[in-house]
């Protein structure tokens, strides 16, 4: 980065400007960016390259909590360039006295994380932290930014390029009286984000919604314009052509946020109105949005300050201890848990509850790896004291409601129970029969289980041919058969019954749910291994579900696989070629024309040589690894997919089209 020229320009006229030692400091610190960009947007990845609109965009969120701003516009353009806009009061531009510089230029300029600039004396402090904290980080990661502050009647405007101005902030005509906001533009540096620049619509949107249900009545649009598409009416009339946009406003805030969770999974709820819980010390603020629906996942998203905390944390801990501790005293007051009673467990009464927990404190301290955990110890009093008397007060209040809840964890209680009863006896029974492992089990000699790998197959004639055309040394065959268990509708008491399930279980080693030992897997790859057709993918995603619900490190550590047939065998004289999709077949037919193309219809049409070819040697085979990166997409994934609401799952089906590669 060039320590050269930074022009200082009050609003009126831009003089030159001589170094002081606080913008070496500026220099040095925006360097520290570019030299070490994980440090402050996490990576350069994908993730960093979104981090960076939404740095943006805090400030303007800020903007609209400070009162001023209504509306905040998102877009994508073309060539990966974003666009965000606010309709607040404009950056500040007057100059600042320390530096010599134009607010503005020294927000986009100065690394000031926290410290210097925008302290107690600023009058730039706004609640729950510092205007423009993360706004010189994105100018730093920019190959070129620019801001345009309409203020005070004019019109400014100032560029950079990688973080450097490039000219003086200048003042470039007069807007109608009161027309006031904030523009702010820029291409993410080619240089920095090496892996990609591409922006992703639906990464975006979810962050951007998650912002306006945190940030009740503000309206946020977010717009593509990279693609245009044209509308088609029902006479076939083409309309104007139009860009992909996203318009969200939600009046109710974080009770919105809890009913469009609901909507979209097409699950339906326990009881009407989405429980609102409020509470407010000098320690800071905590709400809560809670409603119970008849599955059986518990759904819990928490934020500080705006920021989602996947891995939980103090506020997570506080609201989880007093909703046991409601429940079970409720229980006992009402006479519905008697003494000798057990209680009813944090999973009982989280069974079918959406929540979403958000609070807004001084200074968030955000602990772990990824720093995806709240630490405050306030915090957690504060969540569980608000909640304990609110919801108390509120069970009193809603006697009817109350008692639905309450029925639904009792029941929750007897599976549990019902659940450790039959692990018990399926322990019992394996202990006493000589072998463990399930008799259609095919195991493979390897003991080491780093080495190992396991097919789950659909289908005896599929089984029986993988069972020739494995590698026994390393590979192990397990067919299953007939119709299997949705667990989506099921509790885990009745999956120890399972006669589909529970060979899995056995053979994988490693249980069930809150057993659950990743230690104990007895093969490093699980595969499914199911025919390339609607029932092959049906039951490819029940099986997920499975892993998905009661094994799910399986899948976070990487070890859930799907086989990839080929759909198409080729052959001309004695060269046999397969193709693994449509576009595969065309290119290698015409490679080889006047080659025979024949459509496997399923695992079983192929010979034990052919299967092995295909799809189980190391060597040649396609496989898809299952990942979770979302785990709230996956959650919904599953529940429209395997839930009982049609609509939910066809709206699910038709936008996204290829689930059978369900990448979770
Ligand atoms: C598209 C991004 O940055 N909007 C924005 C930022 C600020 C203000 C208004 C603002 C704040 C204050 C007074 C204040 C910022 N100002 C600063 C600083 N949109 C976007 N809109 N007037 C205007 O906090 O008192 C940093 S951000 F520090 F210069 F005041």
């Amino acid at each position: 980065m060039a320590e050269e020229i930074i022009t200082s320009t009050n609003a009126e006229t831009a003089t030159d400007h001589e170094y002081n030692g606080s913008e070496i400091q500026v220099l040095k610190g925006l360097e520290a960016v570019r030299k070490r960009p994980g440090m402050y947007i996490g990576s350069t990845g994908p993730r960093g390259l979104h981090h960076l609109v939404y740095e943006i965009v805090d400030n303007a969120i800020d903007e609209a909590l400070a009162g001023y701003c209504t509306h905040i516009e998102v877009t994508i353009q073309k060539g990966n360039i974003i666009q965000v806009s606010d309709n607040g009061r404009g950056i500040p531009v007057d100059t600042q006295p320390d530096t010599g510089l134009p607010a503005v230029t020294v927000v986009y300029t100065i690394l000031h994380a926290g410290g210097k600039f925008g302290g107690e004396n600023s009058g730039y402090k706004v609640a729950g932290g510092l205007h423009g904290v993360g706004a010189s980080v994105v100018n730093a990661c920019s190959e070129w930014l620019s801001v345009h502050v309409k203020r005070d009647g004019f019109e400014y405007e100032q560029k950079f390029r990688r973080g450097d101005p490039d000219g003086p902030l200048k003042k470039i005509g007069p807007v109608p009286e009161g027309v006031t906001g904030t523009v702010v533009t820029f291409q993410p540096d080619p240089e920095m984000f090496k892996e990609t620049t591409v922006y992703d619509f639906e990464t975006l949107e979810k962050r951007l919604r998650e912002e306006s249900f945190l940030n009740a009545g503000v309206k946020i649009t977010l717009r593509d314009e990279r693609a245009l598409w044209t509308p088609i009416d029902d006479d076939g009339n083409e309309g104007a052509p139009c860009y992909r946009e996203e318009v969200m406003c939600y009046e109710g805030g974080i009770k919105s946020f809890v009913t469009y969770l609901h909507e979209k999974r097409g699950v339906t709820v326990l009881h009407p109105g989405v429980i609102y819980l409020k509470g407010e010390t000098e320690k800071g603020i905590a709400e809560i949005a809670m409603q119970y629906n008849d599955s059986y996942n518990e759904l819990v998203l928490s934020f500080a300050n705006n920021v989602n905390t996947p891995d939980g944390g103090t506020h997570e801990e506080g609201f989880k201890a007093a909703l046991t501790r409601v429940f079970n005293d409720y229980g006992r007051s009402h006479g519905l848990l008697k003494d000798k009673d057990d209680n009813l467990s944090g999973t009982d009464v989280r069974e079918g509850l959406t929540c979403i927990i958000s609070v807004k404190l001084q200074e968030a301290e955000f602990e772990g790896q990824t720093k995806a955990k709240l630490g405050n110890t306030e915090i957690r009093t504060l969540v569980s004291n608000m909640v304990y008397d609110k919801l108390t007060e509120f069970f009193e209040e809603n006697p009817a409601v109350a008692k639905s809840i309450f029925d639904k964890a009792t029941q929750a209680a007897r599976a549990r129970e019902a659940a450790k009863k039959a692990r018990e006896l399926v322990r019992r029974k394996s202990a006493l029969e000589s072998s463990r492992m399930p008799g259609k089990l095919a195991d493979c000699r390897e003991k080491d289980p780093t080495r190992t790998e396991i097919f789950i197959v659909e289908g005896d004639s599929a089984g029986g041919s993988a069972k020739m055309g494995r590698d026994s040394a390393i590979q192990a065959i397990l067919p299953l058969w007939g119709k299997m268990l949705n667990v989506e509708k099921a509790r885990a008491d009745r999956i120890y019954g399972n006669d589909k399930l529970m060979p899995v279980v056995l053979a994988l080693g490693c249980g069930i749910g809150d057993e659950f030992d990743l230690s104990k897997l007895r093969y490093d790859k699980v595969f499914i291994m199911a025919d390339a057709d609607v029932d092959g993918s049906h039951i490819c995603t029940l099986m997920l579900t499975f892993f998905f619900r009661y094994m799910r490190p399986l899948i976070e550590q990487g070890h859930v696989y799907v086989a990839q047939p080929p759909l198409f065998k080729l052959s001309k004289g004695n060269v046999v070629k397969y193709a693994y999709n449509d576009a595969e077949m065309a290119t290698l037919s015409a490679e080889m024309p006047g080659a025979k193309v024949n459509r496997y219809k399923g695992l079983g049409e192929m010979n034990p040589e052919q299967l092995w070819e295909t799809t189980m040697n190391p060597d040649n085979r396609v496989i898809v690894q299952i990942t979770i990166d979302d785990a709230e997409k996956a959650d919904e994934a599953f529940t429209i997919l395997m839930g009982d609401q049609v609509e939910p799952r066809r709206d699910f089906i038709v936008t996204n089209a290829q689930f059978a590669k369900l990448d979770v």
